[in-house]
């Protein structure tokens, strides 16, 4: 008997050798300089390093794979406008070594799912298709047209396209996404579940109802000339680094920054810029005015503290609204005033778990300031309230009139490098109907207006099989999505599941009756083809479009680049019955944004304007005060403080990163910042929460969530005592995802809720 398909789903138990530190008050600086050198030296071709480190980020070079922070506009640095966790996410994709037919003959699927993942990303990089027979134990070779043709027909043998579900990752770039989706919707579905669903999805409802654009509106130049920064649920040291850079420019010129976290995370207190020697040697700069040591999920609670202190200072003092904004440009301020003063100062402030000094200083800065820029990331977006969490924050910004002025705004601070620019393109479940119009007009066929499922909605379709075939553009599924055992038996339940992917990771092992893995090129490859080396563009977190061309020779020679995979599944499976000329666009991407130019807004004149060296931003209604809601205004909202209460015992967890991964992929066992060393499987908790419940530190723990009823389980973690509120506790992601429900996530949004996580922990008897 193999393993179970929640066997192979999980990350293996056993520990390392767990050491702790008191956690570091400064980031980067040398430290940062040496992990990250010694990470490239010990993977990348030392050839290869000088090469990218020249074009990282420059302007006609490639765009860095990691996260979506925005390249200056004008002047880059010559010692490398990269920082830390570019050089890994470069380090990890550019391995010396490769995957090929004997290392898949050697290793079963069941042997592989033993590895960690931090040893499943080691292995190396894919470097030839490689299909699993139904039955079968080991992976073996196949050429590219079979595997088209596999692909192809399967998905034809299909009862009707909606029981095909379509992922992708947000590191495919605008042209490879516009022709999945369009492959996608000319095959029949709206399936197109992203990992924009586990991400920022909340931000974008929220932005799109308030404001009327689901993206953010200030520019990399807002940030530095704001008075006031606040950053919410967001940990940039690890996740964007370079944003510490924007913000010591915040700093230099005056402004203040707000950090709202619950853990003192230390980026977000002091950094040193590794390209200032002399900031290295005089030691960084100090970044937050003020701390805010919030309770988990306590944000909106501490939003209408401040909304209802600004509403009282107005009506007594006046002079805190903006009041020419608020009549000109927005609606239902009535209404949310009214609703905001039927809540209780004190008890919200209990609520969000600040004292009153600091909820003082905080305050002051919103009072005497008017250049406001909210920063947030998945603490806000990652709860069952998340929609809630961004529009209360947008109250506040409409009530300083803080938007669509230079250094104000809002800045939700994307993930991947492509995310954003996915959804531009077209890769949404549920895109409005004037997009699809244009596809038809353009094409000449009628994309489904039904809406798709995202990430949840298929899971579920999956374990139901109701969806029978799964296909990853990029990402790792299994291990990214919440509730890992029962999305492992959906993925069980299909046919075939199909991953286009640079490196192995646990989704090519937990696996439908069939299996393809399709490796592809990475960012930093030259992408061949008849006309040529192709270059290809990327949209980032500021909505600024720019180029992206590989720099290295390709690994292997069997990989194909993203859109010549698209291109030739969408020619074997549509064959005759399609009205595109799938083939041509993979000789030629000049085609495709020929293409993305007629059919997506702001496009025009794509392939002229994409030679600009920084590229060219896309229009923005709310950056210009123009907002397309359906009022035309910039809407008011109306929150609930969330209702949820922990039992005696419960503990709220929030699932995060470590320094050394990104996302599912495991760079290290370290995570500096935090002082943890050698070891994932640790719990963060307050040392009052130990106390009580006997716990000492590294002492070993299982955790178990209860949620309507259904029990779920982790076994085997080090309790860490950390600087978090009481009551709260962190961990690791995707080590607890088995943890998070599928059932809890964000209204309208459907963002999983994997930062409020109710948990019990109780020591291990082992
Ligand atoms: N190196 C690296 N870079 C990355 C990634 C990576 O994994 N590694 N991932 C990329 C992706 S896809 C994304 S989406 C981003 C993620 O970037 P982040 O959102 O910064 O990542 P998380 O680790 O999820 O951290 C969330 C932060 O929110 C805080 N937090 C949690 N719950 C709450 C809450 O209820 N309220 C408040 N105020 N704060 C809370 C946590 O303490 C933590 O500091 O980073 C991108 N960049
Ligand atoms: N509990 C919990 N769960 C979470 C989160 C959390 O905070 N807590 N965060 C959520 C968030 S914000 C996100 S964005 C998702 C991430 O979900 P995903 O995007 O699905 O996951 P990644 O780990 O980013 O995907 C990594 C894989 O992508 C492939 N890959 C890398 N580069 C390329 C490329 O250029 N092309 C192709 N085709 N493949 C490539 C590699 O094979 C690699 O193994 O996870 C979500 N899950
Ligand atoms: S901040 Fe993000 S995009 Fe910039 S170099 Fe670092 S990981 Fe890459
Ligand atoms: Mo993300």
């Amino acid at each position: 008997m193999g393993k179970s398909p929640t066997e192979k789903a999980l990350t293996p138990e056993g520990f390392k050798a767990l050491k702790t530190k008191t956690p570091p008050t400064n980031t980067a600086g040398f430290a940062g300089i040496k992990a990250a050198s010694s990470h490239a030296f010990k993977y990348i071709k030392p050839s290869n390093i000088l090469k990218i480190s020249k074009k990282l980020n420059q302007k006609g070079g490639f765009d860095c794979p990691g996260c979506a922070w925005p390249d200056p506009d004008d002047e880059r640095s010559s010692l490398g406008e990269y920082c830390e966790n570019g050089l890994k996410a470069m380090a990890e994709e550019m391995q010396n070594t490769l995957i090929d037919r004997d290392f898949f003959k050697k290793n079963s699927v069941d042997a592989l799912s033993d590895l960690s993942d931090f040893e499943i990303g080691k292995s190396g990089r894919l470097s030839e298709p490689m299909y699993l027979p139904k039955g079968a134990t080991h992976y073996q070779p196949i050429t590219w047209a079979e595997a088209f043709k596999k692909v192809g027909a399967h998905l034809n043998a299909l009862d009707n396209p909606d029981q095909a579900v379509f992922y992708t990752s947000g590191r495919t770039t605008n042209e490879a996404a516009f022709l999945y989706q369009l492959f996608v919707r000319e095959f029949g579905t709206s399936n197109l579940p992203d990992c924009s669903n586990m991400c920022h999805e909340a931000s974008g409802s929220a932005l799109s109802e308030t404001l009327g654009i689901g993206k953010g509106s200030v520019t990399l130049d807002d940030l530095y000339k704001a008075e006031l920064v606040m950053i919410v649920g967001q940990n940039p040291a690890t996740n964007h680094p370079r944003m510490l850079s924007a913000l010591e420019k915040t700093k230099q010129n005056g402004g203040k920054i707000i950090a709202i976290n619950p853990l003192p995370e230390a980026g977000l207190m002091k950094f040193t810029n590794p390209q200032n020697p002399i900031k290295m040697l005089t030691g960084g700069t100090k970044l937050s005015d003020v701390f805010v040591p919030i309770t988990i999920n306590g944000d909106v609670a501490f939003f209408k503290a401040l909304l209802l202190k600004l509403i009282e200072k107005e009506e007594t003092i006046g002079n805190v609204f903006d009041k020419a904004f608020i009549n000109t440009y927005t609606s239902g301020i009535e209404a949310f005033i009214s609703d905001v003063k039927t809540y209780d100062f004190k008890a919200c402030l209990e609520a969000s778990g600040v004292s009153e000094a600091i909820f003082n200083d905080v305050f002051n800065l919103i009072l005497n300031n008017n250049k406001i820029i909210i920063c947030w990331a998945m603490g806000l977006t990652q709860h069952e309230n998340a929609v809630d969490n961004i529009r209360e924050l947008v109250n506040l910004l409409l009530l300083k009139g803080s938007i669509g002025k230079e250094g104000a705004g809002t800045c939700p601070v994307r993930g991947h490098s492509n995310v954003q620019g996915d959804r531009t393109v077209g890769i949404w479940e549920s895109a409005p109907q004037a997009f699809l119009d244009k596809i038809e007009a353009k094409y000449g066929f009628k994309p489904s207006p039904k809406h798709g499922y995202s990430v949840i909605e298929a899971i579920k379709a999956m374990y139901e099989q109701k969806a029978k075939v799964f296909f990853g553009l990029g990402g790792n599924f299994i291990s990214a999505v919440p509730d890992t055992a029962y999305a492992a038996q959906a993925l069980a339940n299909c046919n075939l599941t199909v991953h286009v992917s640079t490196k192995l990771n646990r989704s090519h092992l937990v696996t439908g009756k069939e299996a393809l893995i399709l490796p592809c090129l990475g960012r930093a490859e030259k992408d061949y083809q008849k006309t040529g080396v192709q270059i290809q563009s990327v949209e980032n977190s500021m909505g600024v479009v720019h180029t992206t061309k590989g720099v290295l020779e390709p690994c292997s020679d069997a990989l194909l680049s993203e859109v010549a995979v698209v291109c030739g599944i969408a020619d074997a499976t549509l064959k005759n019955r399609s009205k595109v000329n799938w083939l041509a666009y993979k000789d030629n991407y000049d085609l495709v944004r020929d293409d993305i130019a007629e059919v997506v807004n702001g496009f025009e004149d794509y392939n002229t304007k994409l030679k600009h060296p920084s590229g060219f931003y896309l229009p923005n209604g709310a950056r210009e005060r123009q907002f397309k809601t359906k009022t035309g205004k910039a809407n008011f909202s109306i929150n609930k403080l969330p209702n949820w209460k922990l039992k005696d015992e419960e503990l709220i967890m929030m699932t995060i990163r470590s320094h050394d991964q990104f996302n599912t992929t495991i760079y290290g066992l370290n995570d500096r910042y935090r002082g943890v060393f050698n070891e994932r499987r640790v719990i963060f908790m307050n040392r009052a929460d130990m106390k009580t419940r006997n716990l000492k530190e590294q002492q070993i723990v299982n955790l178990k969530s209860e949620y309507n009823g259904v029990i779920r389980e982790a076994n085997n973690f080090k309790v860490v005592g950390y600087d978090i509120p009481k009551n709260c506790c962190a961990t690791y992601f995707p080590e607890t995802n088995v943890l998070v429900p599928l059932d809890s996530f964000a209204h309208t949004a459907k963002t999983p809720a994997s930062k409020s996580v109710r948990i019990t922990v109780e020591a291990s008897l082992y």
